[in-house]
C-alpha cells in the first residue's frame, strides 16, 4: 500500500462543522420520544452543549437556529451569550411544516393569504440571521400532495416560484437563501421540492445569493450522492450540506454511521471541487436526532467522522489516480481511491489535536470531564426541548 504524507493540513484546520440546536433536544419516532436527564431546556442551553462539542473537538464554531423552536426574547443578547461560550450562531432554519394552516402547503398554497404568512415567516427569519450576523437561510418545505389529482404539480412550482422570489427580494448582503430537497416525507406523492434539479431550477432562478442545500438522508436508495456533489459544485450552487446517515429513509443516523465509504466519495468530492478551499463558501452542517444515544457524544462521534473521512478523502493521491485514470487502468485507479479509504488516520488526528490543545481523544475527554454529571444534576425542572417543540 502507497502512504501519503498528509498534505491536507490547511483542509484541517479549515473545517467546521455546525451543530443543530434540535440535535441536543429529545428527539424520537412517532411511537415514542425518550426522555433523558441533562436534556436542554432552553436554547441556552443546547447552545452551551454544542460549545461543550466545540470545547472538546475544535471542529464545531457555530450552532443553527430552527425557528419558532429557539425563538427568543433578544436575540443579541443570544448572540453574544454564544460568544461567550466561544460559539457563534449560525444557519437559520425556517418551519413552516407545524401549523394547522400549512396543511396542504405553505409557499405553495392556493391561498394567497396563507402564502403570505409563510413568506412572512421567511423575512422574520432574515430579520433574525441581520441581528446575529447569520449568513444562511435554510429553507426545507413540507409542501407536498398524497394523491394524485390533489395538487396542481405545475401550478404549485409557479406558486413556489413567486414565493420564493418575494422571499429572495430581502436576502441581503453577505446572506444567502439555501434551498433544500428531499424526495419524499411527509407529502407522499409529490413533494414540491423532490430533488437537486428542482432545487437547482429555482435557485438559479432567483439568483447569486440563492444555491441547493443537500441534505445526505434525502435521497432514494441507491441514489449516487457524491454525483450530485460533483455535479452542483461544478455549477457553483452546492450551499451547504446537512449531514446525516440513513439505512432507509430520512433516519438522521450520525454521519459516516452507517456507510462510512458513501462520506469518504461525497468529501472526495467536495475536495475536489474546491469546496474545502479557502475561498469556498460551502457550509457543512449536521442535522441529525439522537433518538436512543447520548446526545452530545453522538454530535462528537459526529464531527470526527466527519473530520476522519475528510482527511481519508485528503489522502488519495491524485496525481497517480488521474494517471491510472488517463492509461485505462481501472484497477489501479480504483486501488489508488481505495488505499486512501482504508488509511486508519486516528493517530494522525490525535496528534493534530494535541498540536492544538484539544483532547488526543474527545470521546473519552467529554466522559472524563464532569459535564454531563454536571448537566444531569443542574437541569431539573422545566420542560425538556424536544424536536418539533
Ligand atoms: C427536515 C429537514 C430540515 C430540518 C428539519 C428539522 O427533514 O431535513 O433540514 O430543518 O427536518
Ligand atoms: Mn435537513
Ligand atoms: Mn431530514
Amino acid at each position: 500500500m502507497t502512504t501519503h504524507t498528509v498534505r491536507p493540513d490547511s483542509i484541517l484546520d479549515a473545517l467546521a462543522i455546525e451543530l443543530p440546536s434540535w440535535a441536543f433536544g429529545n428527539s424520537g419516532t412517532r411511537f415514542k420520544v425518550f426522555g433523558t436527564p441533562g436534556t436542554p431546556r432552553t436554547i441556552q442551553e443546547k447552545i452551551a452543549d454544542a460549545a461543550t462539542v466545540h470545547r472538546l473537538t475544535g471542529l464545531a464554531p457555530a450552532v443553527a437556529l430552527h425557528i419558532p423552536w429557539d425563538t427568543v426574547d433578544s436575540y443579541t443578547e443570544l448572540k453574544s451569550y454564544a460568544a461567550d461560550l466561544g460559539v457563534r450562531l449560525g444557519t437559520v432554519n425556517s418551519n413552516t411544516f407545524q401549523d394547522d394552516e400549512y396543511k396542504f402547503g405553505s409557499l405553495t398554497h392556493t391561498d394567497k393569504t396563507v402564502r403570505q404568512r409563510a413568506i412572512d415567516h421567511h423575512l422574520r427569519c432574515l430579520e433574525i440571521m441581520t441581528e446575529i450576523g447569520s449568513q444562511d437561510l435554510k429553507v426545507w418545505l413540507a409542501d407536498g400532495t398524497n394523491y394524485p389529482g390533489q395538487g396542481d404539480i405545475r401550478g404549485r412550482q409557479d406558486r413556489l416560484a413567486e414565493s420564493l422570489a418575494a422571499i429572495y427580494q430581502h436576502v441581503g448582503e453577505g446572506q444567502r437563501l439555501v434551498l433544500e430537497y428531499k424526495f419524499f416525507e411527509p407529502a407522499f406523492y409529490v413533494t414540491d421540492v423532490p430533488d437537486w434539479g428542482t432545487s437547482y431550477a429555482h435557485t438559479v432562478a432567483l439568483g447569486d445569493r440563492a444555491a441547493v442545500c443537500l441534505d445526505t438522508g434525502h435521497h432514494a436508495p441507491g441514489t449516487n450522492i457524491e454525483f450530485i456533489v460533483a455535479q452542483l459544485l461544478r455549477l457553483g450552487k452546492l450551499g451547504s450540506f446537512d449531514f446525516n446517515s440513513r439505512f432507509y429513509a430520512d433516519d438522521d443516523l450520525i454521519v459516516g454511521a452507517a456507510d462510512p465509504f458513501q462520506l469518504f466519495r461525497i468529501l472526495f468530492e467536495v475536495i475536489r471541487g474546491g469546496g474545502l478551499a479557502p475561498d469556498s463558501d460551502l457550509a457543512l452542517m449536521l442535522d441529525q436526532c439522537h433518538n436512543v444515544e447520548a446526545k452530545i457524544p453522538g454530535q462528537i462521534r459526529s464531527v470526527l467522522n466527519v473530520q476522519e473521512m475528510t482527511l481519508r478523502a485528503a489522502l488519495v493521491d491524485t496525481a497517480a489516480l488521474t494517471a491510472a485514470q488517463e492509461t485505462g487502468d481501472v484497477l489501479a485507479a480504483n486501488g489508488i481511491f481505495m488505499d486512501a479509504f482504508y488509511t486508519d488516520v486516528r493517530p494522525q488526528l490525535a496528534s493534530w489535536r494535541e498540536g492544538r490543545g484539544l483532547p488526543a481523544d474527545p470521546m473519552r475527554a467529554y466522559a472524563e470531564s464532569g459535564y454531563q454529571e454536571k448537566i444531569e444534576a443542574e437541569r431539573v425542572g422545566g420542560t425538556q426541548t424536544s424536536w418539533g417543540a
